[in-house]
């Protein structure tokens, strides 16, 4: 083809197109273009700036009307051919550019077998949940078996029953949660016992661990609190009984033998009533300083006493025939005491650093 092709005269202005030189550029320029093209949408932008209506070689080869039409056979082809080599580079870069995402996609989503497994983190038992389940199974050991109850109660099975008088400071608003229709929330486990005696009389062995509530929240006091009561019914109890018990569980629960000793105390539910302390099991009464037992050397595990006539009335037990004792504590603090802390929120906040040292199931 000559260097030159001098097109017939338009408008009465002669148009020289160097078709090849042309097509050279455009080739050029479209390799250049088409490197640096990183997605589909700068494949597709390249594509209409060459190939498009407006495009570079459109217009091209709607000019090869204006050329001598001797030359017009061979522009065309020299035309379409770079059309045909322009849409063919597009289409294998479309390829490559697919190729080369499907490969980065499954480097970065490849699985790498060799690696060491991330371990398992179990559920651990909470502290108090495991120390509830240790004393449980002491008292059963003794032929105690356990019962649950209603957390929401009435009246009567969390006061009246128990020889609470009506004025008594456990019935005020300060110290009691009531809910809007005239319920309560348990402030302690013993309601059960009540509904235990009147479903199945005596003789009654039974123990009720559970949660419950009180309006208190210090670092000794949670306004809900874990408790497991016990209640003993037969004929001719003693104190005695009561005592070898408590002292038989006291040495389970911390694993030794502990000096104890009993203090008189007062419950509207037990008469006589005492509270059973131990000796300190951190220090033994030998550290004056000792956080645990604040220096005292003694540790109150729990109160007791042999149960009140009036309770048994209240249960629908005759206590010309029947007699028992009753006890309850607070498993939170024997949960405190046996990890040896001074501070019972511990329990309630939820720090997995805290809880994980817990027996793992
Ligand atoms: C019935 C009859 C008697 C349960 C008893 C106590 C003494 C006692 C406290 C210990 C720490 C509650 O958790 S605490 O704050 N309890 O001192 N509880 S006798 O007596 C009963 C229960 C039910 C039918």
């Amino acid at each position: 083809m000559n260097d030159k092709v001098i097109s017939r005269e338009k408008w009465g202005v002669a148009v020289v197109i160097d078709i090849e030189r042309k097509t050279a550029e455009i080739k050029d320029l479209f390799f250049t273009e088409l490197k640096k093209a990183k997605g589909p949408e700068d494949l597709e932008e390249i594509r209409v700036r060459f190939l498009g209506k407006k495009g570079n070689i459109t217009s091209l080869l709607k000019s090869i009307k204006n050329i001598d039409p001797s030359e017009r056979p061979k522009a065309g082809q020299l035309l379409n051919q770079l059309k045909e080599e322009i849409e063919l580079a597009i289409r294998q870069k479309r390829e490559a550019l697919l190729e080369a995402f499907y490969q980065k996609e499954e480097e970065e989503d490849a699985i790498d077998v060799t690696l060491p497994p991330r371990g398992r983190k179990w559920g651990g038992f909470h502290p108090v949940a495991q120390v509830m389940e240790e004393v449980v199974e002491i008292f059963a050991s003794m032929g105690f078996t356990v019962a649950y109850g209603p957390e929401i109660e009435n009246d009567f099975y969390n006061f009246e029953a128990l020889n609470i008088p009506p004025h008594h400071p456990a019935r005020d608003m300060q110290d009691t949660f009531y809910t809007t229709n005239g319920l309560l929330l348990r402030t302690h486990t013993s309601p059960v016992e009540v509904r235990a005696m009147r479903q199945m009389g005596a003789p009654l062995r039974i123990v009720v661990p559970g949660k419950v509530y009180r309006r208190d929240n210090d670092p000794t006091h949670s306004p809900m609190f874990h408790q497991l009561e016990g209640l003993l019914i037969d004929e001719d109890i003693s104190v005695a009984d009561l005592k070898g018990c408590m002292e038989a569980f006291a040495n389970i629960i911390f694993e030794r033998s502990l000096k104890v000793r009993y203090r008189a105390s007062y419950f509207p539910f037990t008469e006589p009533s005492l509270e059973m302390d131990v000796e300190c099991v951190a220090c033994s009464g030998k550290n004056p300083e000792c956080r645990i037992c604040k220096g005292t050397g003694w540790l109150e595990i729990a109160g007791m006493g042999m149960t009140h006539p009036n309770v048994l009335r209240a249960g629908g037990i005759d206590p010309q025939k029947y007699n028992g004792f009753a006890w309850g504590m607070g498993l939170d603090r024997i949960a405190m005491l046996k990890y040896g802390l001074d501070d019972l929120r511990v329990f309630f906040e939820g720090d997995l650093a805290f809880l994980i040292g817990g027996r793992q199931e």
